[in-house]
């Protein structure tokens, strides 16, 4: 990483992820107590949904599309060696996300987008929501194409070489991500942007709810797969290992990426506009997406364990104590895969029809998701800022021990923040509603969930405060110290020697994709177009 102009785009990505991270940790803290109903003082709905609003967008979309991007540019230029390619199509991405992040801040500031992250309709936004978040997406579609180019530029220029799989991952999350945007972009473009701006009188929600459950299955996998590509290709080296097998993570890579897109059903499983029939078909998808995951939690605690016996552990588990605890990757992914445990656990009973007709819009769900993103994947985003920061900034790291502590703090605070989520939500606390005092016999047993989870989210905030406050000092320390300047990737345990096509390149898994979109998001869409819906009129702010 030698050209300053580089690390300079990298980093501009990643402040802009963090302080979306930071800016709505306070909001989730503000969120938990007016929730509780705790403060009367606070109570209102419309603060509420603005802020659950802002929040929401901020995390899923800001903190993770800006760090993705960023991430992947810092990749190419790592493991395939070369300039990135085309350094002004890269900033007018960033431009463009950036001002359409502004535009649609306006509109949930001011209470005008209180739509959830998941913008259901009839609720309807102001337009400038709808425009700035088309923005964010078509400047990521810019960052897309220019890890596609030079995924294709490496190819023509090493003919049969194996393909970096840092870069082979990467490149397979873009083109995960242009499949996975084009649902809500259809949705966007020609539903609710006609509606908010008054071009048509009514919108049908179930056609929708259909297009956005497109994107909302992969796009999570998209935030996702930055972290597995920190499991399997830094984890190792920073542990003192190898990694166990290079092609099974490229197997688990392609599986993510392929079974992600047509399983959003599962999201749908309540909903009255799609038959049982395909959303048995989506159900049977999501089992298999789960796969994938089970491959890296195996590969991932195999290549821990080479690493563990390489510094001198003996016995059955006598490599977990020998591991480095205080290197931050080896600590973040540790606490990571203990959050995918049961934050896992959650999504299989999510994807089970009738364990999901227990849980579907109660806290349970938001427990769900803050564990295995906020928790599992976000984790892993931290420890990679604290492994890339000095690189970027060409100084050593403020403060080891405190960055220890911040990702301790960060692993207890989403355990003690959605434990009770999980509870409320057996206990029958719904999701997507403000202040739920209904002063019975039920909410009295959720009084002891909702202090814990407001501890739990006072413990986030200071660890977002204390991971914010060491990438600042120390991008702004006088240190003269020489560092790293390189990015480090993992070798696998045994060489790669030559891959078979489909494991080196994703055009035959592109047509798959196609294949797998048709069957089963075709007749499901198409219906719309032959049924006799009268539609919805708008609800908004
Ligand atoms: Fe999910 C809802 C199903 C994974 C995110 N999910 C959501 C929503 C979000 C989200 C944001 O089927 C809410 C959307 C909304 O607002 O409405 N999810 C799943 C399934 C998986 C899954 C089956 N979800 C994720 C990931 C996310 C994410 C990853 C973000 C990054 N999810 C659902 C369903 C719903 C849902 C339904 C709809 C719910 C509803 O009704 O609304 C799977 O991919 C999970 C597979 C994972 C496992 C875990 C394996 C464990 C391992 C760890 C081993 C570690 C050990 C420890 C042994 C099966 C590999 C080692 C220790 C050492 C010391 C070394
Ligand atoms: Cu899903």
């Amino acid at each position: 990483m030698n050209d300053a102009s580089e690390r300079k785009l990298i980093l501009s990505h990643f402040w802009v992820a963090f302080i979306a991270f930071v800016v709505a940790c306070f909001m989730g803290e503000y969120q938990v107590l007016e929730r509780s109903g705790f403060i009367a003082a606070w109570d209102s709905p419309s603060v509420y949904f603005a802020s659950v609003s802002t929040h929401g967008v901020l995390m899923a979309f800001v903190l993770t599309t800006f760090f993705i991007m960023g991430f992947g540019y810092a990749i190419a230029a790592s493991s395939l060696k070369q300039p990135l390619w085309n350094k002004p199509l890269a900033w007018l991405g960033f431009w463009m996300a950036l001002i359409g992040v502004v535009l649609a801040a306006i509109p949930l500031l001011s209470g005008k987008a209180s739509v959830l992250y998941t913008f259901y309709p009839p609720i309807v936004a102001h337009a400038a929501f709808y425009i700035g978040a088309t923005l964010l997406v078509v400047g990521s579609w810019f960052w897309c194409v220019i890890m596609l180019v030079m995924f294709k530029q490496w190819k023509q220029a090493n003919p049969g070489e194996t393909m970096p799989l840092a870069m082979f991952a990467t490149a397979m999350n873009a083109l995960l991500w242009l499949w996975t945007s084009a649902g809500v972009a259809v949705e966007v473009l020609f539903q609710l942007i006609p509606l908010s701006l008054g071009w048509i009188d009514t919108i049908d929600p179930g056609l929708a709810r259909t297009l956005f459950a497109w994107t909302l299955h992969p796009i999570v996998y998209f935030w996702l797969i930055p972290a597995y590509i920190a499991f399997y290709v830094f984890v190792p080296k920073q542990a003192g290992g190898y990694l166990f097998s290079d092609e099974m993570a490229r197997l688990a890579f392609i599986v993510l990426a392929v079974f992600a897109l047509p399983i959003g059903f599962h999201h749908l499983y309540m909903d009255p506009e799609q038959a049982k029939g395909w959303k048995f078909l989506h159900a049977i998808g999501t089992f298999v997406v789960a796969l994938p995951t089970l491959v890296t939690g195996f590969t991932v605690i195999a290549s821990l364990e080479i690493a563990g016996r390489l510094r001198g552990g003996k016995g059955m588990l006598g490599w977990v104590v020998c591991l480095p605890w205080t290197n931050t990757m080896v600590l973040a992914v540790i606490l990571s895969l203990l959050m995918l445990i049961f934050g896992g656990f959650g999504g299989i009973v999510n994807a089970s029809y009738a364990m999901n007709a227990m849980v579907h819009n109660t806290a349970w769900v938001p427990g769900h998701f803050h564990l295995i993103f906020a928790g599992t994947t976000v984790i892993m985003y931290l420890a990679i800022a604290y492994y890339v920061w000095p690189i970027l900034v060409r100084k050593p790291l403020f403060s080891q021990p405190l960055a220890i502590v911040q990702l301790w703090t960060w692993f207890l605070g989403m355990t003690i923040l959605t434990t009770p989520w999980h509870v409320l939500g057996l206990l029958g606390q719904p999701r997507r509603i403000s202040t739920v005092v209904y002063n019975n016999l039920l909410t009295l047993a959720w009084k002891p969930y909702e202090f814990m989870m407001i501890f739990g989210g006072l413990i986030l905030l200071g660890s977002a405060v204390l991971f914010i406050y060491i990438l600042a000092k120390t991008q702004l320390s006088a240190s003269a110290e020489t560092v790293s300047v390189t990015i480090e990737f993992a070798e696998p345990l045994h060489a790669v020697e030559s891959l078979p096509l489909w494991l080196n390149d994703f055009k035959l898994w592109n047509k798959v994709i196609a294949v797998l979109m048709a069957i089963s998001f075709g007749y499901p869409i198409l219906q719309f177009f032959f049924m006799d819906t009268s539609g919805s009129s708008p609800w908004g702010y």
